[in-house]
């Protein structure tokens, strides 16, 4: 009789113990299979130069200044929201334009398949031309992430992908800041 009970015993242990490592199996499978998903979606490379808009009535009327009113819009073809806190514009000029909330006039997060105005709110050195240019995205480590080369603009109009974030670019658009373009 204590033979049959210590033999119960023992396979319910080894039970116990199975179970005990097969759990610990699929946790860990869990944990590797989120941490594929996370890199294979969530990636710098998702943030693209989505619209211009370098040609804005000029203020005061008159004057040829343009500082207060040029915005550049980002947007993210990923899953997962993405800070560009200390990313850069660059202009055709080498001109630097640091992102941060002064220039977005709030949080630096683009949001999955959402867009964030960067705009130059009267940075004295970036300027986006009204004639040709070249606009450059890096990130904070100044990896290259997206350019886009135009050669003309029209007043109050923007350059636009469409679709968001995977199309060409079409010029005279009306500006949708923060929004889907066209
Ligand atoms: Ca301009
Ligand atoms: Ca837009």
């Amino acid at each position: 009789m204590i033979r049959i009970l210590k033999h119960l015993f023992f396979v319910a242990g080894m039970a116990f113990i199975a179970v005990a490592f097969t759990n610990a199996y699929f946790v860990d499978q869990a944990a590797i299979n989120n941490n594929s998903f996370t890199t294979s979606t969530g990636s710098a490379s998702s943030i693209r130069l989505n619209e211009i808009y370098a040609n804005p009535i000029n203020d005061p009327p008159g004057s040829s200044n343009e500082s207060n009113g040029e915005w550049v819009e980002l947007y993210n073809n990923g899953d997962w929201a993405w800070d560009v806190n200390g990313w850069k514009l660059v202009d055709k000029e080498n001109h630097t334009l640091v992102i941060n909330s002064s220039k977005t006039n709030g949080p630096t997060i683009v949001p999955a398949h959402g867009w964030l105005v960067v705009n130059r709110n009267g940075d004295p050195d970036f300027s986006l031309n009204n004639g040709d240019e070249i606009i450059y995205l890096y990130s904070d480590t100044m990896a290259s992430i997206d350019n886009f080369h135009y050669t003309n603009t029209t007043e109050t109009k923007s350059w636009s992908r469409r679709p968001d974030g995977t199309g060409g670019w079409v010029g005279n658009q009306i500006p949708t800041p923060g929004a889907t373009n066209g």
